[in-house]
C-alpha cells in the first residue's frame, strides 16, 4: 500500500527529539553550519542537543554512541573537510561517507550527510551562511523529512495490520 503522506520537515519538527553533533576543526564553518541547523529545527519545533567532537574523523562514532541511547528521532552530524595538499582529505572524506551512510541504514532514525567536502575555504564559508546559503539548514530539513517519512510508513503499516484485522473478524 503507498504511502499517501507527503513526508516534510514541518510535519515532523514538533516533539522531535534531534542530536546535533559538531566538529571543531574549521570552526568557523561548523559553528556557521551549527546556527542554521539550529535555528530551522527551532522553526519546525524540534528539541535539540548540541554535542562535540574534535574533527569530521569522530563524527560517525559519535552518532553511532547517541543513537545507542534510544533518545533521538534524528542525529545530525556537522563537519567540514578542506582538501589540503596531501591525499588525506580524500581518505577522510570516503571514510566518513561510507561510515555515515552505513548508519543511516542501521539505525531507525534519520541520519542525514551534514559534512560539507570543499577545495578551500572561500567554498566552503559560501555554503556556511554565504552565497550558497547555509547547507546546515538543508542537513536539518533532510534529517526532519526523513523522521516524517518514517512516522508515515509507521502510521501506514498500522492502519494495513488494522484494516487487514478488521476483515478478518468480519470473515469469521
Ligand atoms: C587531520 C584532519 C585534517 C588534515 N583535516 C581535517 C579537516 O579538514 N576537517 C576535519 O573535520 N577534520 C580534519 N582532520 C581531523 C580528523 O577529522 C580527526 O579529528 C583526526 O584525524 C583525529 O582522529
Amino acid at each position: 500500500m503507498p504511502v499517501k503522506s507527503r513526508a516534510t520537515a514541518k510535519h515532523a519538527g514538533k516533539g522531535a527529539r534531534v542530536a546535533i553533533v559538531r566538529a571543531r576543526w574549521n570552526e568557523d564553518v561548523t559553528r556557521a553550519l551549527e546556527g542554521g541547523a539550529i535555528e530551522r529545527a527551532a522553526a519546525n519545533g524540534a528539541a535539540v542537543d548540541v554535542f562535540e567532537v574534535a574533527g569530521s574523523f569522530e563524527l560517525p562514532p559519535a552518532v553511532a554512541m547517541l543513537a545507542d541511547t534510544g533518545r533521538y528521532d534524528a542525529i545530525v552530524p556537522l563537519g567540514c573537510l578542506i582538501r589540503g595538499e596531501t591525499p588525506h582529505f580524500d581518505v577522510l572524506a570516503n571514510a566518513i561517507a561510507r561510515s555515515i551512510a552505513e548508519l543511516a541504514i542501521t539505525y531507525p532514525i534519520a541520519i542525514p550527510f551534514g559534512v560539507l567536502t570543499c577545495d578551500t575555504m572561500d567554498q566552503a564559508m559560501a555554503r556556511a551562511g554565504g552565497a550558497e546559503g547555509n547547507k546546515g539548514t538543508e542537513f536539518m530539513d533532510a534529517a526532519l523529512e526523513m523522521v516524517a517519512l518514517r512516522q508515515a510508513v509507521a502510521s501506514n503499516s498500522r492502519s494495513s495490520r488494522a484494516r487487514s484485522k478488521a476483515r478478518s473478524r468480519s470473515a469469521r
